[in-house]
């Protein structure tokens, strides 16, 4: 037997958690800028009724599993009150110099029981020490110690590849803080990383999106792929990130019209979870410290939607083999099959087919797919059978059936079918 990557069990905590909410907030919500120069002076950074209980309130609210903050985006301007720059909370006049972005949030995040993640941005335009390389990789060095030790468990550290295209920076050192202080977090697309960035910035994954890899892209400003440390995990799976505004990880006012349509956060579902990625989905708190009502209500109106196609399966069976049989007790309306690998035992499926009973008891293919792993949505035109039929095609060892459920979904109690 050809031996196959594995997950780690954090890996695989992380991957069930499947969904994220991504704040991006921060110097830019009051600049209207979306990439700030470093120059602001810190008393731009003032909002007048920030309160990370309600963005806390809001992921969980809607079903997101964890929440990511932006502690410091390429301006250099950091969220909490770090000892390493005067450019932070510390200077601005919001709560006299005394208030800690990051702090609340953690807070408020476990207060509702979802997990928190920072983002560091490697690129840093306002510190001066950014040229010196070592020296600016002891200060990076710094501010992720703080961030590693000060806010309770993480569950992921961005480390984002814009700006840095080309640039070198410490990263056994970063990794062995994160590993040392924080070992279950995942680390996103540098260094040695556990999980990876899915290459694009629509939430939409390609298929097949495999959980193993070696390479990923490093930003949208290059092609170029990312080659990772050797000590890098094979098993590397993606994670799709996306603004709920078009093309805006930041707040401005007046763009509610950016706001994705419905139809569109659902297909970013299908594209991202439905392709066994998690989907890290960007709602940016606005120049007051909340999150606006709008971009709350999109998300909440796709998660409920999202519940009501799946919260319900017809029929649900697990277990090994090539072939596993799902038999109704009549002829039952079908038009969704999620299915999921026990992704412990590795991506052993390679390619499969899925077919319905016919009423003269013959097989009909509805579908072929290749990758499973985590879990693969698929939906296609109802079809009213008797039993459900998946085959394994190809695959590298005897597959594990985590779930194999069946749902109708074209029901009048949803949102019209796209
Ligand atoms: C990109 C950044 O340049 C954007 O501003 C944003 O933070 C996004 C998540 O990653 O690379």
């Amino acid at each position: 037997m050809k031996e196959l990557a594995l997950p780690s069990a954090s890996q695989r905590r992380w991957q069930d958690m499947e969904l994220g909410m991504f704040c991006h907030f921060g110097m830019n919500t009051f600049t209207g800028k979306e990439w700030g120069e470093g120059t602001e002076p810190a008393s731009c950074f003032n909002p007048t009724a920030f309160d990370a209980d309600q963005w806390a309130r809001i992921a969980k609210r809607a079903g997101f599993s964890y929440l990511i903050l932006t502690a410091k985006h390429h301006d250099g301007f950091c969220l909490w009150p770090t000892a390493t720059t005067d450019y932070s909370v510390r200077s601005s006049p919001w709560r006299g110099g005394q208030g800690d972005v990051v702090g609340e949030t953690a807070r408020a995040c476990e207060a509702y029981g979802i997990g928190f993640g920072v983002y560091l941005s490697p690129w840093d335009r306002h510190e001066p020490c950014y040229s010196e390389q070592e020296a600016y990789d002891h200060f990076y060095a710094e501010q992720l110690t703080e961030l590693l030790t000060g806010y309770g468990p993480l569950v992921e550290v961005w480390f984002d590849g814009a700006g840095s295209e080309g640039r070198t920076y410490d990263w056994k050192r970063m990794m062995s803080l994160v590993e040392r202080y924080q070992p279950d977090a995942m680390r996103f697309n540098m260094g040695i990383p556990t999980i990876r960035w899915v290459g694009n910035e629509d939430g939409i994954a390609p298929y097949p999106c495999w959980n193993t890899a070696e390479s990923a892209r490093v930003s949208l400003f290059t092609k170029n792929m990312l080659t990772w440390l050797p000590e890098t995990p094979r098993w590397v799976p993606a994670e799709c990130d996306v603004p709920i505004r078009e093309q805006s990880w930041f707040w401005r006012p007046n763009e509610e019209e950016k706001l994705l349509s419905h139809e569109r956060l659902i297909e970013i579902y299908y594209g991202s979870v439905g392709r066994g990625c998690n989907l890290l989905l960007n709602l940016a708190p606005d120049a007051r410290g909340l999150i606006p009502e709008a971009d709350a209500g999109a998300a909440i109106r796709m998660m409920d939607d999202i519940r009501n196609r799946f919260e319900a399966p017809l029929e649900t069976i697990a277990g090994g083999g090539d072939a596993m049989t799902m038999t109704f007790a009549r002829a039952t309306r079908v038009d969704h099959v999620v299915l999921m690998e026990d992704i412990a035992y590795g991506e052993r499926i390679r390619s499969y087919a899925l077919e319905a009973e016919t009423a003269d008891g013959g097989w009909m293919e509805l579908l072929r797919g290749s990758a499973v792993g985590h879990k693969k949505i698929d939906r296609f035109e109802p079809v009213e059978t008797s039993a459900l039929r998946l085959r394994i095609l190809k695959r590298e060892a005897e597959p594990h059936i985590r779930l194999f459920s069946a749902y109708c979904t074209a029901r009048d109690d949803l949102n019209p079918r796209i």
